[in-house]
């Protein structure tokens, strides 16, 4: 129990916009207000006693939980039903958290912080906006309905400025401590200046997030980039999903938060329970409390009033002072002493934000009983609990709202609705300012210059032409920036991070480079570096790229983010990148090496089906080059599209293996082409069988291949797919939109007759290209790669698994010849 950080004099918080000065909130003072709002200037003065602006905030506390519940209750036992599904919605993890974000989106917050709810407190986050003015009722009515408030709350789909979308639990809460890097990547550049530069990133945590390691990779990575200004709110109601979660777990957690440089300020009781605690007999009450295992605490806290008196009676009894306490309180106030959490206690609550307003990271740990206030409080079965018509209609009795008045924002409150309303126009959260900021456009040259080098690899490539924009296009690469996880040499990051150096809130020389001892590798750190180096935690990559490809809305600051990462380890993060795309944050991941053309590296490094991730990730729009010259300009075209309006983030699949670079100079009409999805590399002619399409550095095998079919099918044309997304995308979407073109590849292989047959080849998954067969119904034998890889040399694994000019050359004699 640590209840030191409760500081009893008056707070004095500073901020550039916001001037916040409140008498203890436990005193009989006044409070003075004085908001100034940011952007327009104006301001908003208010003057209330502490006891009107916690009666106000006690209004709001009560109205934000009806609403939640009311609005779940809606959904499921209203609004008609038309196919027989469960609607959802999560009363108790609403009721849980109530109380803290009340103090949050009514007090604490400004306008200029960012906050991940979690995910089952949607429903309370879209009651918060209702009452701020920026949700409407009819958005309410249809919570969880098509085009309503979302189950989760969502930066894409929800209309009541959401800032970080949660769902997947964990993400969320890691999210907010890489935007805090982000935020001070751009306020240690100069590139932004002001409140945004000072919001604080936060999330409202569920206790049993804490049981994904993704928050723990972030928490390290937090404590070597010494992320400064981030509170993480632990909803600590001891429950999860299906069970109350095992009692050793959070003397723990305190000490990794402490061993990592952040504070933690645990609020276990609240005024109620602390007041008992000074009485005869409280030491031993405390003690109960403290030994009271959260299963039988989460059952007592079902079970209510009796329940305590006879538990405590059995374990206490004896004890002095005890019975008395007992006989002081009947079943309803014991009830509500001993649940009386601080999690719950809206002055122990403001208290404890308050007295954290330094920048250092800080864990809350506030105990909640979830399900507080509604029948299935504490009830191991409540996570997915609804509450029963009847026991609404008895809650909204009790709670006082009116038959017709369910959702009216200010009836049935202790507090008159003029006041409410001013008070709501003081919240500093309310006032006006701009929370989604336009970034102006960075200017993208029209072409990159391929570098010259008779043969390269893609990877290669990418790390020259990289290099090489840092050198020329001075503009465009100070807005680049560039991660990777503890594999930026080997992705060929090299000579970028020798041009940009490397990103650190302070400057950091090079110690090898000091000592004078060789290194290909310059490793100095700075402000002014542009490259951030992460541990080896994929899932840390794209929350950081998530992060770095909002900085435009968030920020105000358009960021070009580039990640690199091994091909194949995409896959260890594919649900943060999923969580990336679904706030459709812009940037450029690269996975590099990739396939079976890794050879010696060996199956644990050969990626397989990653061009199945890229084709089936929405938001994600994903490329695999063969030659240098395409990757230019899909490079290029990336830099765009990221500052696209109905843009999005790119994947570049990269290969290690050299290939001779064609002696050419792209047409615009092959530019073109590259970006739409994939060219003729070698025109078939009109007469014939066969045509081999090919994807990325098996190229090589497709040339070699088709020289050797020439003699039987001198017609035969090589198509050369740059993007099986973008074709993918594009003839399934002509398929459904009547009268428009035919799609990119309807058009390449409409040169095709009929009875012509398609051999396929990609480096991954035979199914990427597999459904080519399908566009004009030719006859198709797809190749590719469907079992591990192993470790041997090129033409070793190209014969065994099937990727050779010989396996070309059989597929074309299997499919076109007698
Ligand atoms: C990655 C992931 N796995 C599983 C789930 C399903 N799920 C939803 S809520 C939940 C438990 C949440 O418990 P907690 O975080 O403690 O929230 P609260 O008790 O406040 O409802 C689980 C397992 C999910 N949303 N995300
Ligand atoms: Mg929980």
């Amino acid at each position: 129990m640590m209840l030191g950080w409760r500081i009893e004099r008056n707070y004095i918080a500073l901020a550039a916009v916001d001037v916040v000065r409140i008498a203890t909130l436990r005193g009989a003072g006044f409070a003075t207000i004085k908001r100034m709002s940011p952007s327009a200037g104006t301001t908003v003065q208010a003057t209330l006693s502490v006891d009107a602006r916690i009666r106000c905030l006690r209004a709001l506390e009560q109205k934000i939980l009806w609403l939640a519940v009311w609005m779940i209750h809606h959904a499921n036992h209203i609004r008609p039903k038309r196919d027989g599904l469960k609607v959802g919605g999560h009363q108790a993890s609403s009721a849980s958290v109530a109380t803290l974000m009340t103090a949050l989106y009514f007090d604490v917050l400004r306008p200029e912080d960012r906050v991940a709810v979690k995910p089952h407190a949607s429903p309370v986050f879209h009651a918060i906006q209702y009452l701020l003015g920026r949700q409407s009722k009819e958005r309410l009515e249809r919570f969880r309905a098509f085009g309503g408030a979302q189950a989760y709350p969502s930066r894409t789909k929800d209309a009541d400025d959401v800032d970080f979308s949660t769902g997947s639990v964990g993400l969320g809460v890691a999210m907010t401590s890489f935007a805090a890097l982000v935020r001070d990547y751009v306020r240690l550049k100069g590139l932004a200046s002001g409140p945004v530069t000072t919001g604080r990133m936060i999330a409202v945590a569920g206790d049993a997030e804490f049981d994904e390691g993704n928050i723990f990779e972030a928490l390290l990575e937090s404590m070597k980039h010494d992320i400064r200004n981030v509170w993480w709110i632990v909803d600590y109601n001891r429950q999860s999903l299906d069970a109350v979660i095992p009692d050793r777990f959070f003397h723990r957690l305190d000490y990794m938060f402490t061993g990592m440089d952040w504070r933690v300020i645990t609020l276990k009781y609240g005024t109620l329970l602390e007041k008992a605690f000074q009485r005869r007999g409280g030491d031993a009450l405390r003690e109960w409390i403290d030994a009271c295992p959260n299963s039988r605490y989460s059952a007592l806290a079902y079970k209510a009033g009796a329940a305590w008196r006879e538990q405590i009676l059995r374990d206490l009894g004896d004890t002095a002072g005890i019975r008395e306490l007992l006989d002081d309180h009947d079943d309803e106030s014991l009830h509500r002493l001993m649940t009386n959490l601080a999690g719950h206690d809206l002055e122990s609550v403001l208290d404890a934000f308050h007295g954290a307003m330094d920048d250092q990271p800080t864990c809350f740990i506030a105990y909640t009983i979830k399900g507080y206030g509604l029948p299935f409080a504490g009830h191991k079965d409540n996570h997915a609990g609804m509450m029963t018509p009847e026991q609404v209609e008895i809650f909204r009795k009790r709670i006082g709202v009116g038959d017709g008045e369910e959702w009216d924002a200010f009836a049935s409150l202790d507090v008159p609705e003029d006041e409410l309303r001013s008070f709501l126009a003081s919240v500093p959260f309310a006032q006006p300012a701009t929370r989604r900021y336009q970034a102006s456009h960075v200017i993208v040259p029209e072409a990159f210059e391929p570098p010259m080098s008779e043969a390269m690899s893609t990877q290669l490539g990418f790390g020259r032409i990289l290099a090489d924009i840092a050198r020329t296009h001075p503009d465009l690469a100070d807005r680049i920036v560039t991660t990777s996880p503890d594999v930026t040499v080997s992705t060929n990051l090299g000579g970028w991070v020798n041009r940009r150096a490397i990103f650190d809130t302070r400057d950091r020389s090079d110690v090898f480079r000091d000592e004078q001892i060789a290194s290909a590798q310059n490793w100095t750190m700075s402000p002014k570096g542009q490259h951030i180096e992460l541990g080896i935690a994929e899932s840390n990559l794209f929350i950081l790229l998530a992060a770095l490809g909002l900085s435009a809305p968030l920020f105000g600051i358009r960021l070009l983010p580039i990640g690199t990462v091994y091909d194949p380890f995409i896959n260890r993060g594919l649900d943060s990148l999923n969580y990336a795309c679904y706030q459709d944050a812009r940037f450029i991941l690269v996975g590099t090496p990739a396939g079976l053309s890794l050879a010696p590296e060996g199956g644990a490094h050969q990626s397989v089906f990653t061009p199945l991730v890229g084709m089936g990730q929405p938001g994600l729009t994903a490329f695999e080059p063969a030659y240098v010259d395409e990757l230019c300009e899909m490079l290029r075209w990336s830099f765009e599209h990221l500052q696209a309006d109905a843009g999005g983030a790119v994947y570049l699949r990269l290969s290690t293996r050299p290939l001779t670079q064609p002696a050419r100079t792209l047409t615009p009409e092959i530019r073109h082409q590259i970006l739409e999805g994939g060219y003729w590399l070698i025109e078939p002619g009109p007469d014939t069988e066969l045509a081999i399409v090919a994807c990325g550095p098996v190229v090589a095998e497709a040339i070699e291949a088709h020289g050797q079919l020439l003699e039987d099918f001198p017609d035969a044309g090589l198509l050369l797919v740059t993007s099986p997304d973008l074709l993918q995308r594009g003839w399934r979407q002509s398929l459904t939109s009547s009268g428009a073109p035919g799609s990119h590849i309807d058009q390449l292989l409409n040169v095709l007759p009929d009875r012509a047959g398609l051999v396929t080849i990609i480096d991954a998954h035979p199914a990427t290209l597999a459904w080519l067969g399908a566009v004009r119904r030719h006859r198709i034998i797809p190749l590719g790669v469907e079992r591990f890889g192993q470790s041997g040399d090129i033409p070793d694994l190209y014969r065994a698994y099937g990727l050779d000019a010989e396996a070309i050359v059989a597929a074309a004699a299997h499919l076109c010849l007698p």
